[in-house]
């Protein structure tokens, strides 16, 4: 599991080579921007259950046949796992988020994931969409303007949006 500076550090070691001039630059503005990244990990951590429940609401409504008998969210069994899944694959992006890098998400929770969905019978592409879902929900409540200090957090939320990108094409 890597962050955003000990990638840097494994890229550099694996070159024989010093960390580089435009590296250090980007660290120190991710360190002087730090306060942004902690806020939106708070907010999304805060939020989970409602990004994780709005998404579920919205995907069964979409794809009813998920919850209608023989579906794959049919029975509370399986509606727990799906909800536990999502909630699963949300927090390793806070993760993903909180370190700067993707990682964490990659090695501990997408690796394998399209497999197990496979040998599973779960659609991958409906929890594709799912994720998709959460995406939405969690930027408008990460980026929302409204209290906390002003700023401009376009490139974070890019960042945070690649995250679910990543985790929706890893199993959709
Ligand atoms: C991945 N999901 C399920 C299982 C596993 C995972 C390993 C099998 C074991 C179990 O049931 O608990 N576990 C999960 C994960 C990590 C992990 C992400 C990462 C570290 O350790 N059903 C739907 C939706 C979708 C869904 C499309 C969006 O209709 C999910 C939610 N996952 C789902 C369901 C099951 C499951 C298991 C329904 C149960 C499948 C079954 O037993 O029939």
């Amino acid at each position: 599991m890597l962050d955003a500076f000990t990638k840097v550090v494994s890229q550099a070691d694996t070159r024989g080579e010093y960390v580089s001039d435009s590296q250090i630059d980007a660290l120190k503005s991710m360190v002087a921007e730090g306060a942004k990244r902690m806020d939106v990990v708070n907010r999304i951590t805060g939020n989970a259950s409602t990004i994780v429940a709005d998404a579920a609401r919205a995907l069964f409504a979409e794809q009813p046949q998920l919850i209608a008998p023989g579906g794959n969210a049919y029975t509370n069994r399986r509606m727990a796992a799906c909800l536990r899944d999502m909630e699963i694959i949300l927090r390793y992006v806070t993760y993903a988020v909180f370190t700067g890098d993707s990682s964490v998400l990659e090695d501990r929770c997408l690796n394998g994931l399209r497999e197990t969905y496979l040998a599973l019978g779960v659609p991958g592409s409906s929890v594709a969409a799912g994720v998709s879902k959460m995406k939405q929900s969690a930027i408008a409540i990460a980026n929302d303007p409204n209290g906390v200090t002003k700023g401009d957090c376009s490139s974070l939320m890019a960042e945070v949006g690649g995250y679910f990108d990543r985790a929706a094409s890893a199993v959709g």
